[in-house]
């Protein structure tokens, strides 16, 4: 069977402003995109469950980013998902693809019965994002390349006089990366406030802390240096993600750069800030506690 046939046919259209609770209030548009991101935890954890593949800490770090980027602020068209006008979106650290994938079975770029196939052979839905599925951009995985084809897509929206925005996410381990600081200090030089980078500050990589393998700090001003405007905000607060992400460019003529403080495994306490889940995945009464868990938090 061709995957990719499958999961363009069964495609559902759905619009941010539904994701948003049609965005009467501010706070309602935050609990819609809360409540997206727990159905997302949960596909996330079923597929790497499924797939017995890796890296479900990873995801579940930068869940809350996507809610809010995929709910509210990316101007998307899933029934055409080339759309030119599209904003784009890159995965820069491509081994937390089942949380982009989530997000593109809500937002109905591919059917939420597709996720089952996720890590299968011949599935489009690879185990480290594949342009291959519709909504995807671009392929990654060797870390390092989101950010300086992020910045070649916001020279060419620039040239174009284009108004579609680039969003870029990023790890922090992934800074490690000789590539990224050459694309920071081209995206200044060139002036793209098109350009939005994000980074998952979750301070951890795969086997240890960000720390002791390669210091970033201070990161904030390390970006500021590059000519970014910079900000910070906790990256699981809805609210706060949407006014960041909402308002780019924050300083006409600058790229703009929000570090997310991110906690790696949210939302399953016995995954929270551990390098145990970079690698492992969980057994069955593992997923049905987690399970529990993100269920639990939709109570009241
Ligand atoms: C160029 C490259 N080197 C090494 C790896 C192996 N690798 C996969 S994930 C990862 C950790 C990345 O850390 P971070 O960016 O903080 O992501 P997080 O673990 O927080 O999701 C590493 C080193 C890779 N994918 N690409
Ligand atoms: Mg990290």
């Amino acid at each position: 069977m061709n995957m990719l046939d499958g999961l363009q046919a069964m495609a559902r259209p759905a619009s941010p402003a539904a994701l948003a609770g049609g965005g009467s209030t501010a706070a309602t548009a935050t609990a819609a995109t809360e409540a997206l991101a727990r159905r997302m935890r949960g596909h996330a954890l079923r597929m790497v469950h499924a797939a017995k593949a890796s890296h479900i800490g990873s995801a579940l770090s930068i869940v809350d980013i996507l809610a809010v980027l995929y709910g509210r602020v990316l101007n998307l068209r899933p029934a055409e998902p080339g759309w030119p006008g599209r904003d784009r979106f890159l995965l820069s650290k491509g081994h937390a693809c089942v949380a982009v994938y989530a997000a593109l079975a809500e937002r109905g770029f591919i059917d939420t019965e597709a996720l089952a196939s996720y890590g299968r052979d011949g599935s489009a839905l690879m185990n480290h994002i594949s342009h291959k599925v519709p909504g995807v951009d671009f392929s990654t995985g060797s870390l390092g390349h989101g950010l300086p084809f992020g910045t070649g897509k916001a020279l060419a929206a620039q040239r174009a006089g284009a108004p579609w925005r680039t969003f870029v996410l990023l790890g922090d381990g992934e800074l490690a990366e000789g590539s990224n600081w050459e694309a920071l200090m081209f995206a200044a030089h060139h002036r793209l406030d098109q350009l939005v980078g994000i980074v998952d500050y979750n301070k951890l990589q795969s086997l240890t802390t960000v720390d002791k393998t390669l210091r970033v700090e201070p990161l904030a001003d390390k970006f500021r240096a590059f000519g970014w405007a910079v900000r910070e905000v906790d990256g699981h607060d809805h609210a706060a993600l949407a006014q960041a992400l909402g308002s780019t460019p924050w300083q006409p003529g600058q790229p703009s750069m929000l570090v997310c403080h991110t906690t790696k495994g949210r939302g399953v306490s016995f995954m929270q800030d551990s390098v145990d889940w970079h690698y492992r995945s969980p057994s069955d009464a593992q997923l049905a506690q987690a399970l529990a868990e993100i269920d639990g938090a939709q109570a009241p």
